[in-house]
């Protein structure tokens, strides 16, 4: 069986303990990926330690120079796409298209965070008093932790890694237990590109580990996507060590179909923002809410499609919809469609685990249309991350957004409408970081600001030029040339 290493100080090695975790194939558990390094507090120690010894030089790297090395790494993923893509299908599900979108995602990153290093503006204003100048810039913090979820294993780490490190500091990166060989291809890519020796460490490991990262007294920003259970538990601990915290959790993301919508694409919206990754994205379509005039004609639409997309292994050609994770989330998603039928909700299709032929030997389920669901029902309210939609009937816009808005959630969300005024109040009105019009709720492009309102997270934003208020503090600067003492507010007024 493959043995793969943490990536500490730019070597490769064991945990210190000598300890591993063996991780498998969602779509055939028969499939061992290999076994990782099961890091524990002395790896973690070793890591923030090499990353605080880098962080002396790093800093003072001239940022277009550290973009140089980032473009490079950019080009390393876009030349290893397709094999990575594979790897990343095998460890963690999505389809092959998906997961090079992933890594594409990643590209853009690497690329964008490249060219930001010769634009991180800082600003420069007249000064009250005369002889004297104002400045202000972004200076790095100092190491960050990253901590990430499987679902997008490449992409959403590059989102927090290499902006952190455009910015000057250095990185502690755990990769979800789900997803490790993504993160050890991650860490060899930054290997080749010439990223210098303890600028960015890999420190493989179980659940638990995360704390030790959010604990570090060397670890001075924490980066997390993640559910919101352990995301809050950060954000506490975070608040009492006065650590900076950027927290990315759960959705409920709900489309919305006018009646005036163009329905075929309406429902093209709604299958793939519900089905794409098998539900399993923060931005996945998890409530649809259709006007009463094509609310039936909507549902008969979706359930015929949902029935003929292709479940399967995802390194299948052909496969539009892969496995979810593992067991205890086949078990969560089944009881969430379970305690929806006990809640007198309708099942239009799925429902079930497939256990057909060599999907038995996967965690399959069946792409789920629930509907007639009420604003009270668990299934309207909980984050699901599995393939399972919920719709609901609404008679206008407003009761339309009233839906819409009535959880505790606000990451992404749609409108599906020919009419601008409708299109217009609903920008204004939803309450959610995002706001597709006529589009789904899952596509977000690296160079914007992603994230959200409400219990989806604390106020940051990662992606485009917002990423950098996270990973940066600011300096101000005041440059008196008067040859005198001049006191502000005092001897000018
Ligand atoms: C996530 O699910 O954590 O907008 C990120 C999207 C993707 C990113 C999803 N580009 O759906």
């Amino acid at each position: 069986m493959e043995k793969f290493k943490n990536y500490i100080n730019g070597q490769w090695v064991d945990a210190v303990s000598g300890k591993t975790f063996k991780n498998i194939n969602p779509a055939n558990t028969e499939d061992i990926i290999g076994e990782f390094a099961f890091s524990e507090f002395q790896d973690v120690d070793n890591a923030a330690k090499a990353a605080r010894e880098a962080y002396k030089k790093w800093r003072l790297m001239p940022a277009p120079k550290r973009g140089d090395l980032l473009r490079k790494v950019g080009d390393i993923f876009n030349r290893r796409k397709q094999e990575l893509g594979r790897i990343m299908t095998r460890e963690m599900g999505k389809p092959t298209f998906e997961t090079e979108g992933d890594v594409q995602e990643a590209i853009d990153t690497a690329y964008y965070a490249a060219s930001e290093t010769r634009r991180l503006f800082g600003h420069t204003v007249p000064s009250e008093l005369d002889n004297k100048m104002n400045l202000s810039f972004r200076v790095p913090i100092g190491v960050v932790g990253v901590i990430t979820a499987w679902n997008f294993p490449v992409a959403v780490p590059s989102w927090k890694i290499l902006p952190a490190i455009a910015a000057g500091n250095t990185v502690v990166y755990k990769p979800s237990k789900e997803s490790p060989h993504s993160g050890v291809i991650f860490a060899e890519i930054m290997e080749e590109a010439g990223i210098p020796a303890g600028v960015f460490n890999l420190v493989t490991g179980t659940g638990s580990m995360g704390n030790l990262i959010v604990e570090h007294p060397e670890i001075n920003v924490i980066g997390f996507t993640g559910s919101t259970d352990i995301g809050c538990k950060i954000g506490e601990i975070c608040g009492r060590l006065n650590k900076k915290v950027s927290l990315e959790m759960g959705g409920k993301n709900a489309q919305i179909i006018m009646e005036d919508a163009n329905l075929e694409l309406a429902v093209d919206g709604a299958l793939w923002g519900a089905f794409g990754t098998t539900g399993q994205r923060c931005t996945a379509t998890s409530r649809l809410i259709i006007h009463k005039d094509v609310y039936d004609t909507v549902i008969d639409m979706l359930a015929t499609r949902a029935n003929k997309l292709k479940v399967g292994p995802g390194l299948v050609a052909g496969t539009e919809m892969g496995p979810v994770i593992n067991s205890p989330s086949l078990d969560t998603i089944h009881g969430y469609v379970q305690k929806a039928l006990a809640d007198g909700n309708r099942l239009v299709c799925g429902g079930e685990r497939i256990t057909d032929g060599d999907l038995a030997k996967g965690y399959f389920y069946k792409p789920t249309i629930i509907a007639d669901v009420k604003k009270g029902d668990t299934i309207f309210q909980e984050e699901i991350f599995g393939p399972v939609l919920a719709v609901s009937k609404a008679d206008s816009l407003d009761h339309a957004i009233e839906l819409q808005n009535s959880v505790d959630f606000g990451l992404s969300s749609s409108i599906f409408t020919k009419n601008v005024n409708d299109a217009f109040r609903a920008i204004r009105d939803i309450e959610a970081g995002i706001t597709y019009i006529n589009a789904p709720t899952i596509g977000a492009e690296a160079h914007m600001p992603f994230g959200g309102v409400k219990g989806t997270g604390n106020g940051h934003r990662e992606g485009g030029w917002t990423v950098f208020d996270i990973f940066t503090e600011w300096k101000t600067v005041y440059v008196d040339y008067s040859d005198k003492l001049q006191r502000a507010q005092i001897d000018n007024y």
